[in-house]
């Protein structure tokens, strides 16, 4: 395990990416849920999804020149949007959309290129959009009712299926991102990790995959959260978004200082931690503005220090 964890406790510092059909309406990744918009109306998002501004090449420099080391992208969030090519479900950004491209497959080649570990957040128990998704809290209501709903065959013929897809169309994957996990059993939790090492056994697994504790090979720690004292028990990352929202939204515009961003980020990594920092791209494609340029601050303080 310690052999396996080697390169990202030496990154230190990664971009996350919360990238969907929410950049449309843009009020961040749960929109969906919190104005119970119906699956049906939700999927005509799908046909006015088109980012053709979208370029891995430049999202990959953007990371590189922060001094991110891996990046950590939506690939299903819990609208249950595919953000790449499925074969078990339709609903995804090839089969759905006029865009019709499969960004993964395009960051995975540039990532290649430039050195970057590219890595997949996957919502394995929140889904939206599946009728047999269950979690403890956070379930579509308004369209299907609890009592129909069969998880397994949710997690048999979606989630697994799924994240069999991730590990096997792009390359060796750094790690699985997993989300909001109320609810799912011990059992659950383990099957999904054993079947990730199935698939690939470098393949690293955030402690998310379970609200059962010291599940995963790391620690994700809460929004902005470091721990009181420099000794944890496992390695742990933190992350952490650049304004207030996670997805694209632009009328969230209360943004950190660069200064601020140097202090987080030197305060976590001295501490042991990483620091994995959001962007929202828009739904042309591209990452906002004010995003890329504190980024590019960032990348020029580190770039200073790690000289020095
Ligand atoms: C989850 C998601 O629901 C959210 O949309 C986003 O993807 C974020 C990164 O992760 O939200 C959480 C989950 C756990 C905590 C905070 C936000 N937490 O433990 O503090």
């Amino acid at each position: 395990q310690a052999q396996r964890m080697k390169w990202w406790t030496e990154a230190k510092f990664g971009m996350f990416v919360h990238w969907g059909l929410y950049a449309i309406p843009g009020q961040g990744e749960w929109q969906m849920y919190s104005e119970k918009i119906p699956v049906k109306e939700y999927e005509k998002l799908a046909g006015q999804f088109n980012p053709v501004r979208f370029d891995a090449r430049e999202w990959v420099r953007i990371a590189k020149e922060a001094g991110m080391k891996y990046i950590v992208i939506t690939a299903k969030h819990h609208d249950g949007f595919a953000m790449y090519s499925s074969s078990v479900e339709p609903f995804n950004i090839v089969d759905a959309t006029p865009f019709k491209r499969d960004p993964m497959k395009e960051l995975a080649e540039a990532c290649l290129e430039e050195g970057i570990r590219l890595c997949f957040y996957y919502s394995h128990v929140i889904d939206w959009h599946h009728p047999h998704s269950v979690h403890n809290a956070a379930n579509n209501t308004w369209d299907y009712r609890m009592e129909e709903k069969d998880f397994p065959i949710y997690w048999n013929s979606l989630a697994k299926p799924q994240i069999r897809e991730l590990l096997t169309q792009y390359g060796p994957v750094g790690l699985l991102w997993f989300d909001t996990a109320g609810g799912l059993s011990k059992e659950d939790s383990e099957d999904m990790v054993a079947h990730v090492r199935s698939l690939q056994p470098e393949c690293l697994v955030n402690s998310r995959v379970s609200h059962f504790k010291g599940m995963g090979d790391y620690q994700s720690k809460g929004d902005n959260e470091t721990p009181m004292y420099g000794e944890d028990e496992r390695p742990w990352e933190t992350p952490m978004t650049l304004n207030r929202t996670w997805g694209f939204s632009p009328k969230d515009q209360v943004w950190k200082t660069t200064e601020s961003l140097v202090r987080k980020l030197v305060h976590i990594v001295s501490k042991g931690g990483n620091l994995l920092l959001n962007v929202g791209p828009s739904p042309e494609g591209t990452i906002p503005g004010e995003s890329v340029e504190r980024l590019k601050e960032l990348g020029e303080w580190t770039g200073r220090n790690a000289e020095a």
